[in-house]
């Protein structure tokens, strides 16, 4: 009691004291509100950009759909995959769909097809190449060894090429990884290449860009005549005879112009002027499909390797959880085996039964795997007939 009434004595007794303690109060808890309501803003500003985000994913995700779809009916319709100009250049002009307004959505569907496989290598086809972009036949022998010895299994080197013991002595020493590689970038390592492909401050030179252009690990296909680059076509015309004039006229239609309605292709070596056809294809079978979708600056990309199913022979891989189908391998008449050029390269087992096999594979992978198993595909997923070898999605920071 008589402490309420000292206290109701003190605050009595000092006024101005109250009101700064008031004002004291105020005043901290309209900051608190604030920041409470800046933090509240946030939040809802990322919640909103996230929705954004999956906006964007969802319609790429949508996209990537849309031309696998368009894929698989000029497939279905056609018979066979030749050419872009079937349609499937541009699937989404191919597949009418109301996308959603405020947003600008494109595919590219790159054919790898066209490219010479790196992975076996045809030496002799790879050596015209080379010539085809001016290196001689020594440099090539070298250049082709040291790839060959870089990739293969022992440590034994090839007349022209070089092993751990050469790689160890540079400054820095580098590793060669003696499996498949999976990147052009690798080859800035490899003995010669630098010399060959690479500027003196390291930059890759033109050469290089049609080396890589030109060049895949993704396939063993017969190359593409169709979406070949213009130095593998160069070195058709001068080792296979092909006429290129004839291609063009083919390809162009009879306006003269690409990009039109009367496009053409052909389909086989009937179709046109060629000497040779070793190892020359007509088909598409593996893509590289880029699906970008932007709105109000912000961007999200999607990219994946597919193959048809036609073949497992698409991609080699090191991943521990590559597909092991030893139990059904066995009994397979469609399993064939593929040297790679030179003596000492491990022997590739392909195994090419059933297209819809590999994702049950997958599952059931196991940690024996033998040293063939380092050849077989991954696949990571399997959509209908398609089998998705790499899958990228990304989305830049904003801005
Ligand atoms: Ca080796
Ligand atoms: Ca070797």
């Amino acid at each position: 009691m008589r402490r309420s009434m000292c206290r109701q004595i003190v605050w009595g007794a000092h006024p101005a004291y109250l009101l700064i303690m008031v004002l004291v109060f105020l005043f901290l808890a309209a900051g608190i509100t604030v920041s409470l309501s800046e933090s509240m803003l946030r939040n809802i500003r990322s919640a909103a950009t996230a929705s954004a985000r999956d906006d964007l994913r969802l319609t790429a995700f949508s996209a990537m759909e849309i031309s696998l779809a368009a894929l698989s009916e000029i497939k279905e319709l056609d018979g066979k995959l030749h050419s872009p100009s079937q349609g499937w250049g541009d699937p989404i002009s191919y597949s009418p769909v109301a996308w959603p307004a405020n947003q600008n959505v494109t595919v590219t569907i790159a054919d790898e097809t066209g490219r010479i496989p790196l992975n076996p290598v045809d030496r002799e086809r790879l050596q015209q190449f080379f010539d085809q972009l001016g290196i001689d036949y020594t440099t090539s022998e070298e250049l082709i060894d040291a790839y060959l010895d870089w990739i293969d299994e022992d440590d034994l080197e090839r007349l022209n090429g070089a092993e751990a013991d050469y790689y160890e002595r540079l400054s820095p020493p580098v590793t060669p990884p003696n499996q498949p590689i999976k990147s052009h970038d690798d080859f800035r390592y490899i003995k010669g290449y630098a010399e060959i492909f690479f500027n003196e401050d390291g930059s890759p030179n033109a050469l290089f860009k049609q080396f890589k252009e030109s060049t895949t690990f993704h396939h063993e296909y017969d190359v593409n005549i169709n979406s070949a680059s213009p130095a593998v076509l160069g070195m058709l015309e001068e080792n296979s005879g092909l006429d290129r004039r004839a291609l063009e006229d083919l390809q162009y239609g009879l306006d003269g112009i690409p990009g039109t309605e009367d496009d053409g292709w052909p389909a086989s070596s009937d179709d046109i002027t060629i000497n040779s056809d070793a190892a020359v294809g007509y088909e598409a079978h593996v893509f590289r499909i880029t699906v970008r979708v932007e709105q109000g600056g912000k961007q999200f990309q999607l990219s994946a390797l597919v193959d048809d199913g036609s073949s497992s022979s698409s991609s080699s891989s090191d991943s521990s959880d590559s597909s092991s189908s030893e139990d059904d391998s066995t009994d397979s008449t469609n399993d064939r085996s593929l040297s790679a050029t030179g003596g000492n390269s491990p022997s590739l087992s392909i195994n090419t039964t059933g297209s819809n096999t590999e994702s049950e594979a997958d599952s059931t992978s196991t940690g024996t795997s033998s040293s063939t198993s380092d050849s077989e595909a991954t696949v990571l997923y399997v959509n209908g007939d398609w089998r998705f070898l790499e899958f990228n999605e990304n989305r830049p920071e904003d801005g």
